[in-house]
C-alpha cells in the first residue's frame, strides 16, 4: 500500500491512487474472479504477471498509439501512469464469437451495428476483427452500444480514431499471440485524452483479465472455449454446484498452482522472458 496517496478508485481486483495532481499510481492485486465473482483465495503473483505482461504491450505498441505508462515499480506490481481524462466508453474489440458477442449474434445477426454473416457458430473467427464499444452499466456490467451511441458520447473525429487505433492494437498483439499459441478472442481498451487532448491507451491493455485468452491447440468453433488461464479454477467452481453468487469458494492448493502456472506460461510465451527475470528486474519488459 503505498503511503502518503489517496485512494481515488478501485476495480475488482486492481487499485488505483493518486500520486499527484500528474499521476497515478494502478496497483493490480493478486485477486481472481470467476463467473465474476471475486474468490476468497488468491493466487500468489497473477498481479505481477497481468502488469508485466500489460507493460511488455505498452513498450511494442508505442508506435500504434502513446500509453499512460510512466514507470514500473521494483515490486513488479504497481506502475505509475499519466492522469488521463477518461474517455466514457469502453473499447472491445472481437477477432471471434464469443460472450456478449455471440449472445447478440443469435439474437440479431449483428453486433454493435456489425452486421455479420449468417451461419457463424460460436467461438467462430470473424472475417474481419470488429469494433463494438460498450458503456459500464450501473448495474456494475458492460453494456454493448452501437456506432451512433459511441459517436455521440465522444464525437465523431474521436470515435474513428478510437476505432481505428483500438484495431490495429488488437490485430499486433493477436498476430504476436497466435505465433505463440495463443489466441486472444477479444480485448477491451481504455483510453484517455492527456493534456494536449491527444489519445493515449490507458487502463491495463492486452491482459488475461482484460481480454479472452485461449489455447490455440484446443480451438474448436462451434463451442464455448476453455480459458487459457481461468478454467482450472472454473472447472473446480462448477464441480462444486456453486450458484455463482457472492461469497466465492475457496480454492484448493492443486487449483491454485495450477492456475497461477497457467498465467506464468502466458506472460512466458508471449513476453519470451522467464518469468524469475521478470521478479529479479521488472524493467526487463520496458526493453
Ligand atoms: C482511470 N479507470 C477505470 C484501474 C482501472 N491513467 C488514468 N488517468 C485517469 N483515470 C484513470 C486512468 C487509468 N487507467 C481508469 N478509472 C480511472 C478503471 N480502473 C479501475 C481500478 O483499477
Amino acid at each position: 500500500m503505498p503511503e502518503a496517496a489517496l485512494h481515488v478508485g478501485s476495480g475488482k481486483v486492481r487499485e488505483l491512487y493518486a500520486l499527484d495532481d500528474d499521476r497515478l499510481l494502478l496497483v493490480a492485486s493478486d485477486r481472481i474472479s470467476t463467473f465474476d465473482v471475486v474468490l476468497p483465495t488468491e493466487i500468489p503473483d497473477k498481479g505481477r504477471v497481468l502488469t508485466g505482461l500489460a507493460a511488455f504491450w505498452f513498450t511494442r505498441t508505442r508506435a500504434i498509439c502513446a500509453n499512460h505508462l510512466l514507470a514500473l515499480r521494483p515490486d513488479g506490481r504497481s506502475t505509475e501512469c499519466r492522469r488521463l481524462e477518461m474517455l466514457p466508453i469502453e473499447c472491445v474489440v472481437r477477432g471471434y464469437l464469443s460472450g456478449s458477442g455471440w449472445k447478440d449474434y443469435t439474437a440479431t445477426g449483428s453486433v454493435c451495428g456489425h452486421s455479420l454473416p449468417a451461419g457463424l457458430v460460436e467461438s467462430a473467427e470473424l472475417p474481419e476483427p470488429i469494433f463494438t464499444p460498450a458503456t459500464k452499466a450501473v448495474t456494475g456490467h458492460d453494456e454493448n452500444i452501437d456506432r451512433d451511441t459511441a459517436a455521440d458520447l465522444v464525437g465523431a473525429a474521436l470515435f474513428e480514431q478510437v476505432e481505428r487505433v483500438s484495431i490495429a492494437l488488437y490485430r499486433f498483439a493477436a498476430d504476436h499471440a497466435r505465433e505463440r499459441g495463443i489466441i486472444i478472442a477479444d480485448t477491451k481498451f481504455e483510453f484517455g485524452l492527456d493534456e494536449e487532448r491527444r489519445l493515449v491507451l490507458g487502463d491495463e491493455a492486452l491482459t488475461p483479465d482484460s481480454s479472452r485468452f485461449w489455447p490455440a491447440d484446443e480451438y474448436r468453433p462451434g463451442g464455448a472455449q476453455s480459458s487459457f488461464d481461468k478454467q482450472f479454477a472454473r472447472d473446480y467452481c462448477e464441480s462444486l454446484g456453486w450458484d455463482k453468487l457472492e461469497p466465492g469458494p475457496e480454492l484448493p492448493e492443486a487449483v491454485v498452482t495450477g492456475t497461477r502456472a497457467r498465467y506464468v506460461e502466458a506472460f512466458e510465451r508471449l513476453a519470451e522472458i522467464d518469468f524469475d527475470v521478470y521478479l529479479a528486474d521488472p524493467e526487463v519488459v520496458l526493453r
